[in-house]
């Protein structure tokens, strides 16, 4: 594939209800969509970051910097621009995996376009659906909290993620129990608020059999979550802290985690995605997909990555209608419990332009 240029837009997408974490609370999601255009073809991918550096040090700002001044630019010199070209072409400059995974999607949807092949097919998806999990923001109250998970178990949803913090962990895990039973699959995302020295406090969750708990301490606390790992039972699965297949055979040969949730655009795009999922597999660690309230591309192509087999856990990949009132594209429906993986050659799915214009805020074209 021959380059023709890139175009960057910023987006901003109201959020159905404020989604707050242990980092901030969202109203609106900013995003930054990236598209590229080759002699044939067209490919998305839609940039992970947050407005502000509060998940992860990167944010959309500076994504788009990243790649007007530097990723862009680089990616011009492949003559022959395939998906594997693209992570050598970048590798100079260091980090920024979210704005390298935007710019890699959108290659591999322009090439898999070319090829006719789906993103499932290409990845060697072995299933045809997903099972959905949700993620549940902290609330200002139990019974608000209760309100929102009766909503989502009463659609389908077959995982319920509770959002932590300290002051906000054992009395909501409590109070999910009682009111809908043992069955529920429910599990819990701190966003690194706790540390060590919060150990005697975790451990107080060791009665609510949980999947796992997400992500407790700092991303760069490995050794922290190994110690923690000896001292609660409850499974501890990273999210923050792997940003790449190195990373995750690192954290699992220290005992750091049990489960890891894979982000592709965490990691620098869905070639290191697959490449964890096979670390992990190697090793025997169940794996989920995470999500960053993307719209309908990103979620295709979280979709496809989901119907691996490694992916044993339900994902936070949920229906259109949980983020917003209108997606950019045909929305994704839940149907059972589950999420179809798209058919259609690339992502399989592609922003519906009025809806698009709608939702626009900027763009900007940089040609090769
Ligand atoms: O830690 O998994 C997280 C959303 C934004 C940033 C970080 C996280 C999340 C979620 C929501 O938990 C997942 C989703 O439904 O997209
Ligand atoms: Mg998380």
């Amino acid at each position: 594939m021959k380059l023709v240029g890139v175009e960057l837009r910023r987006i901003a997408m109201p959020l159905v209800a404020p989604f707050r974490t242990s980092f901030a609370t969202m109203t609106t999601r900013e995003i930054l969509l990236v598209r590229v255009e080759t002699e044939d073809h067209e490919g998305y991918g839609e940039c992970v970051t947050m407005a502000d550096p509060l998940y992860s040090s990167e944010y959309t700002a500076g994504a788009a910097d990243v790649l007007r001044s530097y990723l862009v630019p680089a990616l011009a010199a492949p003559p022959d621009l395939d998906p594997w070209a693209v992570a050598p072409a970048l590798a100079a400059f260091k980090g920024h995996r979210m704005a390298k995974a935007a710019l890699e999607t959108a290659v591999l949807d322009a090439w898999l376009r070319s090829h006719d092949l789906s993103m499932g097919q290409w990845l060697g998806a072995t299933a045809d659906r997903v099972p959905a999990g949700v993620s549940v923001g902290i609330m200002d109250s139990i019974p608000a909290l209760l309100d929102a998970v009766d909503g989502y178990l009463s659609e389908g949803y077959l995982r319920i993620k509770l959002k932590i913090e300290p002051g906000w962990d054992v009395a909501p895990v409590r109070a999910v129990r009682e009111r809908f039973g043992d069955d529920v699959l429910l599990q819990v995302d701190a966003n690194t608020a706790y540390t060590l020295a919060d150990a005697a406090q975790l451990a107080r969750l060791d009665p609510y059999g949980l999947l796992l708990i997400e992500q407790p301490l700092d991303e760069e606390d490995i050794r922290g979550h190994a110690e923690l790992a000896r001292q609660v039972r409850t499974p501890i699965c990273l999210d923050e802290s792997i940003v790449s297949a190195r990373s995750a055979a690192d954290a699992i040969a220290m005992g750091a985690c049990s489960v890891v949730n894979i982000k592709p655009g965490r990691v620098g795009g869905y070639l290191e995605a697959r490449r964890i999922h096979d670390v992990c597999a190697a090793n025997g660690v169940p794996v989920w997909c995470g999500g960053m309230l993307e719209t309908g591309l990103g979620r295709a192509a979280n979709v496809a990555l989901a119907a691996l087999p490694g992916f044993t856990l339900p994902g936070d990949t949920s229906a259109s209608d949980r983020y917003y009132r209108t997606d950019i594209t045909e929305p994704f429906v839940l149907r059972d419990g589950h999420l179809d993986v798209p058919r259609g050659p690339g992502l399989g799915i592609s922003p519906v332009p009025g809806q698009l214009a709608e939702v626009t805020a900027s763009t900007e074209w940089i040609g090769r």
